[in-house]
């Protein structure tokens, strides 16, 4: 991508992903078929999306538990606003479930019924943004930045996909009340990987016996995502087009606290600033390091 934030289309002041909309899904979204028991994932990007996407596949499909069936991750919890995969919506079995990074006043306003689950994974901006900084040089779709500084300002100034990391938390959390939604954050996913399960499986109200917790578990660890075809997008590398050097992975580092490599003092305490005025009414509670309590 050479012109510069070309590869973002702007509808309703937010950012989608140019080279995945279709026009005609994005201007009806109000209208999409929406059931009582659909459970929606939503994420601002690189917050965990995948992790939360094979985590409801495997609670919610046996067959995804047991390895049994071949159906991709994220075609269990297809993407609501791009639906890139062509899933038919309407011949999803339900309960459905579904990923997307909408922010709370684009998605359909049947939601408000208060019936329609919603899984609100977030992630600490810190390592969004290097997360980000790491996956835009990566991806022939978007655009790559030659420093972390510079991608700091873009993604500062919401000149991204999902647009302002705080205009989408910010917005999702002082709306809560209109919604049937949950919050839980990648951090705690990592350090509890079993308690948070358990918390999503309490949220849905889906009760599973301890070997298929243990199943869970297993399967939506680091390691066996990235060596889990169904769950690290492994179909799009081996296409030639999709990133610039055709080598490194989606599921990159999956930690807590990469920041501390990339930024520097400054950038950090700026980061800091930011952070604290943007954030001083959101309660949530935010993870830096992975030895942090
Ligand atoms: S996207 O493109 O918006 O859908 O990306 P998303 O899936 O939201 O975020 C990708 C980051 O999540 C990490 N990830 C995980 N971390 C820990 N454990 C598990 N199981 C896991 N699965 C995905 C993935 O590695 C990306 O983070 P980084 O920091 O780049 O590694």
């Amino acid at each position: 991508m050479d012109n510069k934030g070309e590869y973002l289309l702007n509808f309703k002041g937010y950012n989608f992903q140019r080279s995945l909309v279709k026009m005609n899904i994005v201007e009806n979204m109000d209208d999409q078929e929406i059931r009582d028991d659909d459970v929606f994932i939503v994420t601002y990007p690189k917050s965990g999306t995948i992790w939360a996407q094979q985590i409801l596949s495997l609670i919610y499909f046996e067959g995804h538990r047991n390895n049994t069936e071949n159906i991709l991750t994220i075609d269990r919890a297809p993407f609501f606003e791009y639906n890139h995969r062509n899933v038919d919506f309407a011949k999803m079995p339900s309960p459905r479930t579904f990923a997307t990074h909408l922010p709370y006043y684009l998605v359909p306003k049947v939601f408000k019924n208060k019936k329609v689950k919603i899984l609100y994974i977030y992630r600490n901006p810190k390592d969004v943004l290097i997360s980000y900084f790491h996956f835009s040089n990566w991806m022939i779709t978007h655009e790559a930045s030659n420093s972390v500084e510079t991608f700091m300002e873009t993604f500062l100034d919401g000149r991204v996909v999902g647009s302002n990391w705080f205009d989408h938390i910010r917005g999702w959390y002082e709306h809560r009340q209109d919604f049937n939604i949950m919050f839980l954050s990648y951090e705690d996913m990592k350090k509890d990987l079993r308690g948070s399960v358990l918390k999503i499986c309490n949220f849905l109200e889906k009760e599973l016996s301890e070997e298929d917790v243990d199943a869970v578990v297993r399967q939506a660890t680091f390691q066996n995502m990235k060596s889990d075809p169904r769950a690290n997008y492994a179909h799009k590398q081996k296409l030639k087009n999709w990133t610039r050097n055709n080598q490194g992975k989606f599921l990159r580092k999956g930690t807590i606290g990469d920041w501390k490599h990339h930024l520097t003092v400054d950038q950090n305490e700026r980061f800091d600033r930011i952070f604290n005025r943007n954030m001083k009414n959101i309660p949530l509670k935010f993870i830096w390091d992975m030895n942090e309590e």
